[in-house]
This record gives structure tokens, C-alpha cells and sequence, in this order.
């Protein structure tokens, strides 16, 4: 067996990659190859159960409970196989509803009792409800590829495929600039540019985001040094980073965020932390004690698609919240829609009484801009200012604006 790396694990024909009766801790998902699945009776005799190739899983009972493999699998063509690990399984598990939990569980559970008394009562054992089983496997193409997604993900972070943009945000009343938020972009070899509305929810689900969370902040700040330093500015300019549920329900999340500035030549005040109100309402007590901590140190904490949460206002004095991000979606509309300009008014309105201050996402031209000013809005975003640009572009448009006249 060889491993390319976490996930990825090779097979030459004919070794055996998992044994009846050992521990199971993984499952796998074939990607290449073919296996044969042998099992033995409790008088000692071998039968071939049947054989599995591509698209397949195979010991999925070890995803569910201890109990030793029931068959033993042997390559029959050399294999690729994905690897699903208890510890990824679970993680998975405990974001997924409640009620699919529980199903996931009884079906599994329900399989393995088939499985038993299938082997006891055939001669040779009978396991076509198994194979049915299997082929509903086969047909789920879409965790097949976002496994090898994840899996290219991991091995892109840390090289130059895996970057950040930043995108300018504009006060309002002086045109100037005034912070970034930094975006990730991953440039496949192979797939080319692939989006982050594709690949974040991907990682979000296995796990993987706390490392590209962990790297982006790092990243973002010493970008952040180094666009200063460039542009002639010092400390003046801050840098949202956005965070998903995963990264603040990780040990450590709150180290990690002070490590990281402290080694990082920026200050507390330049870091907003950019999250949703899903995530606020999906943890409410953790995100609570976290974003205090985050605001005590000074970091800045930013609502990001504010109104699009579904959610009671009442959060808003719960949470200790500086920023609130009114979405794209209310902006593109409000010139030509009265009662999205009327909503925009209003979470002005209410981020001015709670203290906050209001950037609007995704402005587009000038009259959205000229409107946000009249307003009261403070701070804007959008192509109309400056689309995500590298860091090399960034310098050089906040070296030649200053100040945005419009
Ligand atoms: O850049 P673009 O609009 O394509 O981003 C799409 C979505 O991906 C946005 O909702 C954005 O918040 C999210 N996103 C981009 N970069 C990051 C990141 O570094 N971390 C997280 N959690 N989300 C990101
Ligand atoms: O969900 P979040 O607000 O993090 O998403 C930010 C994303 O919105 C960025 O990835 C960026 O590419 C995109 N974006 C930024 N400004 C504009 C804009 O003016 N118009 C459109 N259509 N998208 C924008
Ligand atoms: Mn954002």
C-alpha cells in the first residue's frame, strides 16, 4: 500500500486492504480499481461475496460502530481508494440535521444485521439487498467528487494555486480608502479557476476550512503589512477575513486568531473578523463567548450579507457586533425597487442607533454610491470602487486613489 497523502491510498492486485476481523476505522471510497469481497462462515469456509469497482464504498460499517470488519477485501486490479476516516465521519456527522443523523444510523445499523443473518442462513450467503445497497452508493457521484475536491484543496493550500484578493472598501463622505476584505481564489492546474461559492461549502463540510481559515488570516496579514508599507501608510488600514461556523467551533479558535496577530506586525484594530448570522444563530452561546474575547482584544466584528439571515433582530445586542454588511442583493435593487431603498434606509437606520457602522456590499455605479453618501452609509464595496484585486494591484490603485472622487 502506498499513500499520497491523507486521503488518497494505493493497491497493487492481489494485497488485502482490509482483513476480517481486524478494528475498523475507515472507510473507502474506490476510485480506481476493482476489489473482491471474501468472507468466512463460522465453520471456517471462505465464499466470495461478490466483487466492487469505481464509484463504490466499501467498510462503511466502520464509519458507524467498533465492531471488527466482517469480510475481508483484496484488490483484484490495482486501486485507488479515497479514504473516510471515523474522525472525518463523525465531524461530518455532527453538522448534518438531527433527523438524517438518526436515519443514517438505523440504515446502516439495519444493513449490518442483514449482513449477519444473511451469513448464517445461506449457503452460500445471499446478500442481494447488500448489492442494492452498494449500487445507491455508486450513483452518489457528487460525494465522490467532493472528496477529490477536498482532497486537491489540501494539496493546492500552501502552493501558489491557493491565494488571496483584496477587495477595497471606501468610506463614503471622503472617498478614501479604508480597509479590504480578503477573498480566496484557488486556480486549479487542472479545473482552472474554481469559486469559492463552489469549494468553501465543500471544506466547510470535512473539516478543512480551520486550516484555510488558519493560513488566510496569516496570509491576509501580512498582506496587509506589506500593502502599507508600500502604499505609505501605517497602521491606518484594516483587513476582514471571513470565517465559517467550523472555524469557531474548533479548540483554539481564539489562541490561534491572538497568535497570529501577535506574530503579525499589524494591530488588533486592523483585524475584523467577517461572519454570518447563521453562524450566530447556529451556536449562539460559543459565538458569544469567542467574539467577546475577539472584541476585548480590539479586533473588529463584521456582519457579513446582513438581511438575508432570516433572523430576529434581537441578535444584534446580543453579540457584541461593530459592522453590519447590508448584502448585494438589497443594493442592486434599491434605485429601482422603493421598498429595497426602504430597507436599506432602515439598516442604516438601525446600525447608526446601535452604534455600528454600515458598509454596503456589491455597489456597482455611481448612483448607487451617490445614494449610499446621502444616506448616512459609512462604507462601501463593490466593482464600482474596485473589484478583488492582488496584492500588487491593490498597491498600486490605493497608491493612485487616495481619494475616490464621485
Ligand atoms: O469571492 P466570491 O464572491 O466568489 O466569494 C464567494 C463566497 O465565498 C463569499 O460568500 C465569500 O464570503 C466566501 N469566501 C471567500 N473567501 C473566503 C474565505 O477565505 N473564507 C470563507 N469562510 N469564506 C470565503
Ligand atoms: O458573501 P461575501 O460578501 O463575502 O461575498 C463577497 C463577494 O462578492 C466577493 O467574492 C466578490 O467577488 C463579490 N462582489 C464584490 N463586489 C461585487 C459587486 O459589485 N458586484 C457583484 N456582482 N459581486 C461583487
Ligand atoms: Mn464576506
Amino acid at each position: 500500500m502506498s499513500a499520497e497523502n491523507e486521503y488518497k491510498k494505493s493497491y497493487k492486485a492481489g494485497e488485502v486492504i482490509i482483513k476480517q476481523g481486524d478494528p475498523g476505522q475507515s472507510a473507502f471510497i474506490i476510485e480506481n480499481g476493482r476489489v473482491e469481497i471474501l468472507t468466512q462462515n463460522q465453520d471456517g469456509e471462505a465464499y466470495k461475496l461478490g466483487t466492487r469497482g469505481a464509484g463504490t464504498m466499501i467498510g462503511e460499517m466502520a464509519l458507524i460502530d467498533d465492531a471488527p470488519r466482517t469480510a475481508t477485501v483484496r484488490a483484484v486490479e490495482d486501486c485507488d481508494l479515497l479514504e473516510i476516516t471515523k474522525t472525518d465521519f463523525s465531524a461530518r456527522l455532527s453538522n448534518v440535521d438531527p433527523i438524517l443523523h438518526m436515519a443514517m444510523q438505523v440504515v446502516l445499523t439495519r444493513y449490518r444485521d442483514m449482513l449477519e443473518r444473511s451469513k448464517i442462513v445461506g449457503d452460500p450467503p445471499v446478500i442481494n439487498t447488500a448489492e442494492t445497497l452498494e449500487l445507491s452508493y455508486a450513483e452518489d457521484l457528487g460525494a465522490v467528487e467532493a472528496i477529490k475536491m477536498a482532497n486537491d484543496f489540501e494539496s493546492a493550500l500552501g502552493t501558489e494555486e491557493v491565494f488571496l484578493n483584496y477587495q477595497p472598501m471606501i468610506e463614503l463622505a471622503t472617498g478614501k480608502v479604508k480597509g479590504f476584505e480578503a477573498l480566496m481564489r484557488w486556480i486549479n492546474g487542472e479545473k482552472g479557476f474554481i469559486s469559492p461559492a463552489v469549494f468553501i461549502p465543500i471544506i466547510e463540510d470535512n473539516g478543512l476550512i480551520v486550516k484555510a481559515s488558519s493560513w488566510a488570516l496569516e496570509e491576509a496579514l501580512m498582506g496587509l503589512k506589506r500593502i502599507e508599507d508600500r502604499a505609505g501608510y501605517d497602521k491606518e488600514l484594516f483587513m476582514s477575513v471571513n470565517f465559517s461556523s467550523r472555524d469557531f467551533a474548533a479548540d483554539g479558535f481564539v489562541e490561534s486568531v491572538y497568535n497570529t496577530i501577535s506574530k503579525s506586525d499589524v494591530d488588533a484594530e486592523q483585524v475584523h473578523l467577517e461572519i454570518t448570522e447563521r453562524l450566530l444563530m447556529g451556536q449562539p452561546e460559543n459565538a458569544k463567548e469567542t467574539l467577546s474575547e475577539c472584541e476585548k482584544a480590539g479586533m473588529g466584528i463584521s456582519i457579513d450579507d446582513f438581511g438575508t439571515g432570516y433572523s430576529s433582530l434581537s441578535y444584534l445586542h446580543y453579540f457584541p457586533i461593530n459592522i453590519l454588511k447590508i448584502d448585494r442583493s438589497f443594493v442592486m435593487e434599491m434605485m429601482t425597487k422603493d421598498s429595497s431603498l426602504e430597507l436599506v434606509k432602515s439598516m442604516i437606520g438601525l446600525g447608526k442607533n446601535l452604534n455600528m457602522k454600515i458598509i454596503a456590499e456589491g455597489v456597482e455605479n455611481i448612483e448607487e454610491a451617490q445614494k449610499l453618501r446621502e444616506l448616512g452609509c459609512d462604507m462601501a464595496q463593490g466593482y464600482y470602487f474596485a473589484k478583488p484585486m492582488k496584492e500588487q494591484d491593490v498597491i498600486d490603485f490605493i497608491k493612485e486613489n487616495r481619494k475616490i472622487e464621485f
